[in-house]
C-alpha cells in the first residue's frame, strides 16, 4: 500500500485563498460608488437594516478608518488621523447597492474617561447583539502588537453575539518579515478558543495595498447578489 504521506498542516488544509474569479468580484465590487449613510452615536438612530452588514472593530488607531478607504480606493471617505479616538460614532457606508461596511469607534483608547468608554462599550455590544443583519465582522490587530486583551474582550463579546469574524493584521509593511510571522502563527493560536472566530489570520497593508485585494474577494462573499442587468 502506497504511503498516503503526512497530513497536510492544518493551517493548509483550511486555506480559504480566493481564486481568481472571488479576486474578480471583490474588485467589482469595490469598484462600485460608496457613499456614507449615517454617523450614529446612539442606537435609535441606526440606518435602517436590510444589506449584509460588516462591521470593522479594533483598537483605537489601529487603522479601521483607513483599511475602509483602502478597500474602497477612496483616501477620504472615513476619517483617519494620527490621534486615537478619531472615529467616534458608528460611521455606515454603503456599497455600490449591495453592503454596508461599518467603521466602528476604537477601543482600548486610554486617554478618554472611564464613562465614555462605558458608553461606548454598551453602545457597541448593544449593537453587536441586536443587529440581525450583521453578518460578520473584522477584528483588526496591529501587526506589530498583536492582541491586547481589550481585543480579547471584542472577540469574547462577538462570541457571545454569535457573530462570525475574522482578525485581520494591520500596518503589514512595518514589521519585518518574521517577526510579522510570528504575531500571524501567536494570534491564531489563540483564535481555537474563540468559537466565533475564522482560524486563519490575514495581513494587510493601507500603505502597501497588500492583502487589499483578498479581503475585498472575501468580503464580496457577504455581499448582497448583484443586481441582474
Ligand atoms: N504604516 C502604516 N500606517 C497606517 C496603516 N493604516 C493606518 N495607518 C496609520 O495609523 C493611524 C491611524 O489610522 P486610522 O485609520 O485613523 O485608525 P482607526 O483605527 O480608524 O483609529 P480610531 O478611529 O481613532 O479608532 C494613521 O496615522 C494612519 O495613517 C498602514 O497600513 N500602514
Ligand atoms: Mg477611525
Amino acid at each position: 500500500m502506497s504511503d498516503p504521506g503526512p497530513d497536510p498542516d492544518p493551517a493548509e488544509r483550511l486555506d480559504d485563498a480566493p481564486d481568481e474569479a472571488a479576486v474578480e468580484d471583490g474588485r467589482r465590487l469595490f469598484a462600485q460608488d460608496c457613499r456614507f449613510v449615517a454617523g450614529v452615536a446612539s442606537l435609535d438612530r441606526l440606518p435602517a437594516a436590510g444589506l449584509p452588514e460588516i462591521a470593522f472593530a479594533g483598537r483605537s488607531n489601529v487603522g479601521k478608518s483607513s483599511l475602509v478607504n483602502a478597500l474602497t480606493g477612496r483616501q477620504t471617505l472615513a476619517r483617519t488621523s494620527n490621534t486615537p479616538g478619531r472615529t467616534q460614532q458608528l460611521n455606515f457606508f454603503a456599497l455600490g447597492g449591495r453592503l454596508l461596511l461599518v467603521d466602528l469607534p476604537g477601543y482600548g483608547y486610554a486617554k478618554v474617561s472611564k464613562a465614555q468608554v462605558a458608553d461606548w462599550t454598551r453602545l457597541l455590544t448593544r449593537y453587536l447583539k441586536g443587529r440581525a443583519t450583521l453578518s460578520s465582522a473584522i477584528v483588526l490587530v496591529d501587526s506589530r502588537h498583536g492582541l491586547k486583551d481589550s481585543d480579547r474582550a471584542m472577540m469574547a463579546d462577538l462570541d457571545g453575539a454569535a457573530v462570525a469574524y475574522r482578525v485581520v493584521l494591520t500596518k503589514a509593511d512595518k514589521p519585518k518579515p518574521a517577526a510579522l510571522a510570528a504575531v500571524r502563527d501567536a494570534v491564531a493560536a489563540e483564535l481555537v478558543h474563540h468559537p466565533a472566530a475564522f482560524p486563519l489570520v490575514q495581513a494587510t497593508s493601507a500603505e502597501t495595498g497588500e492583502g487589499i485585494a483578498e479581503l475585498r474577494a472575501r468580503l464580496a462573499a457577504l455581499a448582497a447578489p448583484a443586481a441582474v442587468a
